[in-house]
């Protein structure tokens, strides 16, 4: 106990602990719209651990994901792993993920992801698409648990893996990291050069305005100037 607070409820002090995830969906055009309720796709929003196969029922209590008020029962809850609500549907629309955890005091994070059914190039005539196959739009993000309570924290770092073997991810994330960091760093090289182009101008300017001051006052010095 320290200062009355059970020590399982006593945080952690300046620990973070952070817990990299991926979230998004993937979906499937029928191929036609189906006729009896005009359904076009099948699609699947998840969320799931970037750490294969880890277990994150160890911290996290239940997921909701929160549909299109166009669905019977909008609001779908997962108890378990996996994550994951598969529907039918013809429209895009948020789906708003709301990640609670097993440590009530710990308070629920919600992503917001906006469902992706139609390829980019669906405007173009079917010959010029590229070839449709399953369609997948992800994010990588991280939870970050700061200062946690000493219950949370061992549930944090429990390391508990599913035994069932959770498919590749279909985002090759350590390319995808490789590419923004080189972006990244292009951007600040940019960012950098325009910064001295900038300052270089600046120079210039102050330079011509201290010649105009000069210039001012020896025209304003009854000594000086000519009338
Ligand atoms: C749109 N703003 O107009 C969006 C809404 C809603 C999609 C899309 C419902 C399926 C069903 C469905 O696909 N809703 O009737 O069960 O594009």
């Amino acid at each position: 106990m320290a200062d009355g607070v059970p020590l399982e409820n006593s945080r952690v002090k300046g620990l973070a602990v952070v817990k990299p995830i991926v979230f998004g969906n993937r979906s499937q055009y029928f191929g036609k719209k189906r006729e009896s309720d005009g359904h076009t796709h099948w699609w699947q929003v998840y969320v799931k651990p970037y750490v294969e196969n880890e277990d994150m029922s160890a911290y996290v209590k239940k997921v909701h994901f929160k549909l299109h008020e166009s669905y019977a029962n909008p609001q779908r809850i997962c108890m378990k792993p996996p994550y994951e609500v598969s529907e039918t549907g013809w429209g895009e629309f948020e789906v708003i993920i709301k990640i609670y955890f097993v440590d009530p005091t710990e308070r629920p994070v919600t992503l917001y992801h906006l469902l992706k059914l139609f390829h980019a190039d669906a405007h173009l005539q079917p010959q010029q698409q590229t070839p449709r196959k399953e369609l997948v739009s992800e994010f990588y993000d991280e939870i970050i648990f700061q200062d946690p309570t000493q219950l949370m924290h061992r549930m944090l770092t429990s390391s508990k893996f599913l035994p069932t073997v959770q498919t590749k991810h279909d985002t090759n994330w350590k390319a995808k990291e490789e590419r923004t960091l080189d972006a990244i760093s292009n951007a600040r090289k940019r960012v950098t050069e325009e910064i001295s182009q900038v300052k270089e101008r600046l120079k210039k300017h102050k330079n011509a305005i201290h010649t105009l001051r000069d210039e001012i006052s020896r025209l304003e010095d009854p000594k000086t100037a000519t009338l």
